[in-house]
């Protein structure tokens, strides 16, 4: 080859170059997503609303966030020296003496817990009593000073290891308010001394995947107030377990704001609530005057107040009993199906983790009514989830939506607004539910749709609801129609749907709930409406033979009453529901 034909291949090779560079900028150029804000976004001064609004639309969760989402059911295991004294605020005196289980079995609650569907389990390794559960160095008040196991027993290494073995994920509570410790209100003292505790849990257990701690802060026994160290609490779980989501007073998961069971309609995961307990955090909630229980937390009219915005999804907190723990006296309180059901479609079902607490009893054993309301509960909802009555979206989809790849899964990219898919199911179908999902990795955006059905030759409404986030759940009257029509009105950026299903939930029919007043007259009522109920009084099982129950009757000597409910000309009947009652008016239940 010769100089000149290299110096004329290398100006060729350049020009190459050079078209090729241009040609990767356009592709670049075409394809490059729009920036997103990993947790927060901060607005610049002047900021417009249709400005902070798009932004809005691209803050995203952290991985551990997202993950934390997806276990969509949680459960919490309220377990103390209070489930002895009968209380649900230990005073910190209690001597250690009074804890002792006579069968704890961890596997037993896992098990439970597992079978239910709950995906991760968190224990009270301290309440506000400062009873430990497990053998701590920081103090003298724990198991090890118990007669349980002759002191050498722990029960959160019981639980670590029924977790293990069940591939149930762990998390911890440690309350900060402690009413035990002298150190307390002692604010260096006491952090120091609280570091302690949680380093123990963090460094002795495995992996923790939650740390949950309670907002509860009361005086110390000096009557000063402890100044809680927040950076020291959340750094020390950054440098042991870098992986775990942080609740509550927590920066990564929020406090739905009541402990009904029951999320927001609008529920935003994007907030202009200031994530954990940092006193610069709290300064940000108390200039815009909100808190967790705040109603809106994410409408654009509180964005337009903001200079800044948050990923804080919430978490939804509730007993499936009266009291946090166990008490004899609530063993025929257990939430009915219908409660829990209703539950799971404002927690799950409104863009919300449920985090149900299940309380063992003084044997340490979840109780026999739990534990068969927590079957019911697994059964219905894979009767309703059996069948997904959606199968192909026909050709009828706008161009508008295209169908992406992401590594979370595939999702319809919906840009221009309004715009409506239409879906025809696998021949004519019955359905009463909607569950729809958007594809949170990359935000929450849809403010508003509604979702219709071609019935006697029209588009008839079946609902329209609001934000959607990673998961919204919503009942209607079922219908029966072989074609469907989705809209999304309104949405803060492209609408990314994930998911959309259409199930048929089974008529819920609760067992009747049987009560007798002062008088010793029995009644029974349900939830359900129009039943008709039969009970028998002499122990045997009630058909649709049994005396019906028309009117309250006398049981003032006592006795065993059993009672279910029946609906559609006795095709469907509840479990039967029991109760004893002697002369007084105490009673034991269960469902069978
Ligand atoms: C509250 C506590 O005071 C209750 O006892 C319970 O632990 C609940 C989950 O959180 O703040």
């Amino acid at each position: 080859m010769t100089f000149k034909n290299i110096i004329y291949n290398h100006m060729k090779f350049n020009k190459l170059l050079v078209i090729a560079g241009i040609c990767l900028l356009i592709f670049f150029s075409c394809t490059k997503k729009e920036k997103s804000f990993v947790k927060k976004v901060s607005f610049e001064p002047g900021a417009t609303l249709e400005e902070k609004v798009r932004m809005a639309a691209h803050v995203v969760p952290t991985k551990q966030q997202l993950d934390w989402q997806k276990l969509e059911m949680t459960a919490f295991i309220h377990f103390t020296v209070n489930t002895f004294t009968n209380m649900e605020w230990g005073h910190g005196d209690e001597s250690p003496d009074i804890f002792n289980p006579t069968d704890l079995d961890a596997r037993q609650w896992v098990k439970t817990l597992k079978d239910a569907g709950l995906k991760l389990v968190i224990l009270t390794c301290k309440h506000h009593d400062g009873f430990c559960l497990w053998p701590t160095k920081t103090t003298d008040h724990s198991v090890a000073a118990s007669p349980w196991k002759n002191g050498k027993g722990d029960v959160v290494k019981e639980l670590r290891d029924a977790c293990n073995e069940f591939g149930m994920k762990f998390g911890i509570y440690l309350s900060p308010w402690d009413r035990n410790a002298q150190c307390y209100g002692d604010s260096p003292k006491y952090n120091q001394f609280f570091v302690e505790q949680l380093t123990e849990l963090l460094t002795g257990y495995g992996k923790v995947d939650e740390v949950w701690f309670d907002g509860a802060n009361g005086e110390g026994p000096n009557g000063k107030k402890q100044e809680y160290d927040w950076n020291l609490y959340y750094n020390t779980i950054k440098k042991f377990q870098p992986d775990a989501v942080v609740a509550i007073v927590g920066e990564d998961v929020r406090w739905v704001g009541t402990e009904s069971g029951y999320g927001r309609e609008s529920e935003w995961s994007v907030t202009a609530l200031a994530p954990g307990g940092r006193p610069e955090m709290r300064q940000i909630n108390s200039d815009l005057g909100i808190g967790a229980t705040t109603k809106d937390l994410g409408s654009q009219e509180m964005i337009d107040k903001t200079q800044q915005l948050f990923w804080y999804p919430a978490e939804v907190d509730v007993s499936i009993r009266p009291g946090w723990f166990y008490h004899k006296n609530q063993d025929n309180q257990v939430k009915s199906l219908a409660k829990l059901i209703d539950i799971y479609f404002n927690s799950v079902g409104r863009n919300a983790v449920l985090l149900l607490n299940i309380p063992p009893d003084t044997r340490g054993l979840i109780h026999v009514n739990d534990v068969a309301r927590l079957k019911e509960f697994r059964a219905y909802l894979d009767k309703m989830m059996d069948e997904d009555v959606v199968l192909q979206a026909n050709a009828s989809i706008k161009p508008a939506e295209k169908s992406v790849d992401g590594n979370e899964g595939t999702y319809w990219e919906i840009k221009k607004l309004p715009a409506s898919s239409e879906f025809s199911l696998s021949g004519s179908k019955r359905f009463n539910v909607l569950s729809i999902q958007e594809y949170i990795k990359e935000g929450q955006r849809v403010e508003k749709f509604k979702l219709e059905a071609f019935v006697d030759g029209r588009w008839k409404e079946l609902i329209t609801s609001t934000t959607i986030g990673y998961k919204k759940m919503l009942r209607f009257n079922a219908v029966k129609t072989d074609k469907v029509r989705l809209t999304i009105l309104e949405a803060r950026d492209g609408a990314l749907i994930s998911n959309f299903n259409l199930y048929e939930a089974p008529e819920l029919l609760s067992g009747p709930i049987i009560q007798r007043n002062k008088e010793g007259i029995v009644s029974l009522t349900t939830e359900t409406p129009h039943p008709i109920i039969t009970y028998t009084l002499d122990g045997t099982e009630p058909t649709k033979g049994s005396k019906r129950f028309e009117a309250a009757f006398d049981l003032p000597k006592g006795g065993e009453v059993k009672a279910k409910a029946f609906v559609d000309n006795f095709a469907e009947a509840s479990a039967t529901v029991h109760v004893t009652y002697d002369l007084q008016e105490n009673s034991t239940f269960s469902s069978l």
